[in-house]
């Protein structure tokens, strides 16, 4: 069967980057699956064992990152899409309450290992004169609230990252999106943050978020345009959010 091309999505074993793989799979694309999770990554390949390549990585482990990508089989080495999916946010504490090592953390997986990888897989897009680079940001990385700290700054980061990459690549038939969800649920985002899943439902109770399949949706959406189309950048939110927040500190 033909296919559409090769998706390389990061995170692939859950939430956002689950549901991306499948509309992805649907639009006729084949994907390398990219997680640490082995399990879960065989229960997506067993689903669809032609169209799902497994490979376990760690996003920060970037030592390995070069090599895990180069010595792909040679029919799954042409990336056409990289899904910078795979990120984190690790607490809502606020400065100075927090920890360094989720901070950390947070900058190694959404920031270093995302640079790496899309940095390892742009060369050969150029090669081919053909690709698209999406990443995952944030409303986080544009809009401060309390706690956001590091994660907003990560997001902040990815941002500005994808704006330039978009920049340097100017003259080049590479596409460069940045998605920007705000309140998003029904994935693991909260209880990896909060640690404590009674607190994580709570942040959801009496909203419509917006759900891992709206993203995935979104994206097969900005995949799909006319090759010479990009979109720079798409701020999502759920109907019940808005972007206000400013304080004032009254005495
Ligand atoms: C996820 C959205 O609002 O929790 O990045 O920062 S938010």
């Amino acid at each position: 069967m033909t296919h559409k091309g090769i998706a390389l999505v990061t995170g692939a074993s859950a939430g956002f980057g689950k549901a991306i793989t499948y509309q992805l799979v649907q639009d006729g694309y084949k994907i390398i699956a990219v997680a640490r999770r082995k399990e879960k990554l065989e229960q997506l390949s067993h689903d669809f064992p032609d169209q799902i390549y497994p490979v376990v990585m760690d996003m920060t482990d970037t030592r390995n990152m070069e090599t895990t990508i180069h010595t792909l089989p040679p029919e799954w080495q042409e990336i056409d899409v990289l899904v910078n999916n795979a990120g984190l946010a690790l607490g809502v504490d606020r400065i100075p309450n927090i920890s360094l090592s989720n901070w950390d953390q947070m900058i190694k997986t959404n920031v270093i290992g995302l640079i790496h990888l899309t940095q390892i897989i742009i060369g050969g897009m150029l090669d081919r004169k053909k690709g698209h680079i999406i990443s995952l940001g944030s409303i986080a990385g544009t809009y401060p609230y309390p706690g956001g700290n590091v994660y907003g700054a990560t997001k902040a980061f990815v941002a500005q990252f994808m704006l330039n990459l978009k920049t340097d690549l100017i003259g080049t038939p590479i596409r460069v999106t940045n998605i920007e969800p705000g309140l998003c649920g029904g994935t693991e985002f909260s209880d990896i943050r909060l640690k404590d899943h009674e607190k994580a439902q709570a942040v959801y109770e009496g909203t419509t978020p917006l759900t891992a399949d709206d993203i995935a949706k979104t994206i097969s959406w900005v995949v799909g345009l006319p090759a010479h189309v990009n979109i720079n950048r798409i701020e999502m939110m759920p109907v019940c959010q808005a972007p206000a927040g400013v304080a004032v500190f009254k005495n």
